[in-house]
């Protein structure tokens, strides 16, 4: 084996430059990545961040790194090691993700840093509301460690000045408004999709979903108390800063237009509530934008700004991600500038019980899911069938009845048919809305390089067994 040189960590962070080459560490071993910075896939701003140290907190940021082939990489680029007297950085300041908070183990983890995690489907349907530690989770960086007694909301004013509310204003100056609504990742339903074709992203099943009932102010108090007008002439938007940030210190962002965040029929909350206690640290404590009827990815968590701009957000998460593209569009081909970016999501069902593979006995078989729509509207009709989609019948609807255009929650549903010993049956789903959308019956057609938008009609395959 080669011998290499030693190194002291402090002359390793002489070495942040293209000029006064690039090296990072990994482990003991030192790498000059000067050559590599710009082909780094995720751009040479990204690698930069790392010069000069260890590159373990940075890759925990982005799972694909602890793939062996990006090791292997790495290692034509090695220069040194660090000297033994070193001492290794403390694991915890290794890890951004050591301060985020215990989770149930119950749920099904998609990823652990960041931590995404849906309930196990055969739960989803069996209330109506979410419990808090089974509702699903969708972090796209470490959660904030957040002090409720120094946490402000800043908003930017009308005329240039600035409103900072602490919780115990953004309680008290503003009536608390309560929504029961459901909350839904573009990415649900993914791994259908991934089936027709690889997609980039997590492999989300049916879970990425669920109900909670949310309290908290309404967005459109706090922006008129912030002096801002009940209309504007234009284009406009609310944007949404969370206090969660990437290395470069990019916050995770998004924005809604300003005639939704205003208007009073559509509850946009500054929830510090999810079924009546505090927010929990991993969904948004202490305060979270709550955009019913629209992509959860509008709902900013750990909300620390609120600004209202001409243009949408700047952030990544909306300009460059959670857009829809057709099947023809590939990663060499994609211009995110030429799709709008998603808000209010497309009729959606799908079967919780039971699950594909399973062996259910004979007789009477009761099926359930859920079934939701974007925008509030109402899912009116949920049909489905035992033969994959040759005959239907209609199943049973339970949920309250919400206000006309402001159905923010699911519907739960559930159908008893009788069964016979020694049969397949392909189980499908499929709901209608108020608007009469349905589901498209195949996913091949809607297939898309994001895998978002995933809501073909959903198929489950049982067989009947004594
Ligand atoms: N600050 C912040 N807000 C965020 C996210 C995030 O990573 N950071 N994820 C978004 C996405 S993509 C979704 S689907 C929802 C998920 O909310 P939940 O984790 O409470 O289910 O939060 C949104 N708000
Ligand atoms: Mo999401």
């Amino acid at each position: 084996a080669p011998s290499y040189p030693e190194y002291t960590r402090e002359e390793v962070g002489r070495h942040r430059s293209p000029e006064e080459r690039v090296w990072v560490t990994h482990g003991t071993d030192v790498f000059d990545v000067t050559d590599f910075v710009e082909l780094h896939p995720g751009g040479p701003d990204k690698i930069l961040l790392a010069a000069g140290g260890a590159l373990e907190p940075f890759w925990a940021l982005y799972a694909v790194h602890g793939e062996p082939h990006v090791l292997e990489l790495l290692q034509q680029y090695k220069v040194g090691e660090l000297s033994p007297d070193e001492a290794p950085a403390a694991p915890d300041a290794q890890d951004p993700f050591a301060g985020d908070p215990p989770r149930h183990p119950g749920l099904r983890v998609n990823s652990q840093k960041p931590f995404n995690a849906e309930p196990p489907a055969e739960l989803l349907a069996e209330r109506f509301l979410t419990p808090n530690e089974l509702f699903f989770t969708r972090n796209h960086l470490p959660v904030p460690a957040v002090e409720p007694s120094s946490y402000r909301l800043r908003v930017d004013g009308p005329g240039g000045g600035t409103l900072s509310l602490s919780l115990a204003e953004l309680r008290s100056r503003f009536p608390k408004h309560e929504v029961t609504a459901t909350l839904q990742s573009a990415g649900n339903r993914r791994s259908e999709m991934s089936r027709v074709r690889p997609v980039k992203g997590l492999p989300w099943d049916i879970g990425a979903i669920s109900t909670a009932r949310w309290g908290g102010a309404r967005l459109r108090d706090v922006l008129l108390h912030a002096g801002f007008p009940e209309e504007l002439q234009g284009e406009w938007h609310v944007c949404f800063e969370g206090l969660d940030a990437d290395p470069g210190g990019a916050p995770y962002g998004a924005s809604i237009p300003y005639g939704r965040a205003l208007s009073p029929a559509a509850d946009v909350l500054l929830a510090y509530e999810m079924n009546g206690t505090e927010l929990p640290r991993d969904h948004g404590f202490p305060v979270r934008v709550v955009v019913p009827g629209v992509v959860g990815a509008r709902s900013v968590k750990w909300l620390r700004r609120v600004a209202v701009s001409p243009d949408e957000s700047p952030s990544h998460w909306q300009q460059n991600d959670y857009k829809g593209f057709s099947p023809c569009v590939d990663w060499d081909t994609v211009d995110y500038r030429t799709a709008p970016a998603i808000q209010e999501l497309p009729v959606q069902s799908a079967v919780t019980q039971p699950r594909p593979g399973a062996a259910v006995p004979p007789g009477e078989l009761t099926v359930k899911g859920y079934a939701w729509s974007g925008g509030g509207r109402e899912v009116v009709r949920v049909d489905v069938s035992l033969d994959g989609g040759r005959t239907w019948k209609v199943a049973r609807l339970m949920g309250d009845k919400a206000p006309p255009g402001r159905a923010w929650a699911w519907a739960l549903w559930e159908l008893t048919v009788p069964v016979e010993a020694g049969t397949e049956l392909e189980i499908v789903c499929k709901a209608v809305d108020s608007s009469y959308n349905v589901q498209p019956d195949s996913v091949a057609p809607i297939w898309n390089l994001r895998g978002v938008l995933s809501t073909a009609w959903h198929r489950v395959r049982v067989s009947v067994q004594d």
